[in-house]
């Protein structure tokens, strides 16, 4: 069978990477879209990396952004695609209130270019694409769970962006017969999840605690529920919509949700730690009411939580469950992970990168300061 070629905007993402590794696996050439950085960015995918002087490479990257046109359409006459999977985005929903203008641009007219670009290059029939579309379309809640059918009502700049994103990949389907679907994929995390999305802040600060290394976590709205899954599952599923018989918008979800405050208490009972909270909205806490893990030593009653009110925002999506049976029954997808699965996976990976750095700074390592 002939090599199947993918292009991955977003290669350097959480889902980027993984789906990276995983077409590589299944024999594709993958090519990704990333920005040129003054820093590295491309930790997620080091591991990848080939020399390009070696023979049999299947393993690419180009620079590029979605905010410009002519960078993305001559990437994709160069690459000539079987498959695109658009997960660039600024990806932030809080930051989005911040850029609203750079994430309209970034996160819905850049999947207008790709769409047009494949039309300008005759690829309409060639090239199947994935929109990594979101659940914080649903936003304001309409009815739970959430199906293919629900409404949209999107809270931030973030979710409005994604929304002209969504039905310009059904309106490209509808109007030129691309296959071109949207996976509504509700929230997924992992170890290598983005440090300012709510989990990963969580299991990296517990981490830090529990080694002695910070004193406490301070979060915004901890009653925010959101239906957690893990990535590798989900990127999983990315590819099986691409290999469906026919072009469909998907949901993809776990069908529970959870508070922010009892991921939090998951989080510490990783680490044998048991929290009670007290008070209300910005006067909330979390305290350690026992602790039974001898190598960490927590003290019964130490404040470990606080509410900060700057990370609330300014329209809040409160509650997202989502409902993935049509993928269960259509596809055969089923997930790896339950919720317990992830905190685990997400702890034991923390802890350890946390050790390292306790383990440096008790060899006296100080971060280099470039400017002393
Ligand atoms: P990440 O934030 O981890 O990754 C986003 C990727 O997009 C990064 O590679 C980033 O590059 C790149 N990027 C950002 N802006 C641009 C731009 N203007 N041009 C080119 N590349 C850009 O997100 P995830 O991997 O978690 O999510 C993947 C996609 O799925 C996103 O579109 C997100 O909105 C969507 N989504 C995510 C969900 C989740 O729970 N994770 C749920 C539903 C949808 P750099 O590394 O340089 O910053
Ligand atoms: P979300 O993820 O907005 O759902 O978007 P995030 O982890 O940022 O927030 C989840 C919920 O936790 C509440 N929260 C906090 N959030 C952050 N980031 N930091 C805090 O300190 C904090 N305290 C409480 C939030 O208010 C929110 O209710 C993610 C992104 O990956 C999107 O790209 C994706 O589309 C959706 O998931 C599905």
């Amino acid at each position: 069978m002939q090599k199947k070629t993918a292009l991955i905007t977003g290669v350097t993402g959480q889902d980027g990477a993984y789906l990276s590794e995983f077409l590589l696996k299944k024999g594709y050439e993958v090519h990704g879209v990333k920005r040129r950085s003054s820093l590295f960015n491309t930790d997620r995918i080091d591991h990848l990396y080939q020399d390009p002087h070696v023979d049999n490479q299947n393993f690419y990257l180009h620079y590029g952004d979605l905010t410009d046109s002519t960078n993305l359409t001559r990437i994709i006459q160069e690459v000539q695609p079987d498959e695109i999977y658009n997960l660039a985005a600024m990806s932030h929903v809080h930051v989005s209130f911040e850029m609203p203008e750079y994430t309209a641009n970034a996160d819905g007219i850049g999947t207008l270019r790709l769409l047009e670009a494949l039309r300008l290059l005759g690829l309409e029939k060639k090239t199947r694409i994935y929109q990594a579309s979101t659940s914080e379309l649903y936003g304001k809640v309409q009815e739970v769970p959430q199906t293919e059918t629900t409404p949209f009502y999107p809270r931030s700049p973030y979710a409005v962006a994604k929304m002209y994103a969504y039905w310009i990949t059904v309106n490209y389907r509808e109007a030129y017969g691309m296959f071109a679907c949207n996976g509504i994929l509700f929230n997924h995390e992992s170890p290598i999840r983005g440090e300012t999305f709510v989990t990963r802040k969580i299991t990296r600060a517990t981490s830090k605690i529990a080694l002695g290394l910070q004193e406490k976590i301070y979060l915004g709205n901890l009653d925010a529920q959101r239906d957690w899954g893990h990535a590798k599952d989900y990127i999983r599923m990315m590819w099986m919509i691409l290999q469906a018989d026919e072009p469909e918008d998907w949901v993809i979800a776990t069908n529970k949700t959870t508070t922010v405050r009892d991921f939090v208490k998951m989080c510490f009972a990783h680490i044998g730690v048991e929290l009670e909270f007290k008070g209300e909205e910005e006067e909330e806490k979390g305290y350690v009411k026992s602790c039974n893990n001898p190598k960490y030593q927590l003290e019964i009653g130490k404040e470990v939580i606080a509410v900060d009110p700057k990370y609330y925002r300014p329209t809040e999506v409160e509650l997202l469950i989502g409902d993935a049976t049509k993928a269960k029954e259509k596809l055969g997808w089923t997930p790896k992970y339950d919720l317990q699965g992830l905190v685990d996976d997400m702890m034991t990976s923390d802890l350890k990168l946390m050790e390292k750095d306790q383990f440096l700074k008790d060899g006296g390592y100080k971060i280099m300061n470039y400017f002393e």
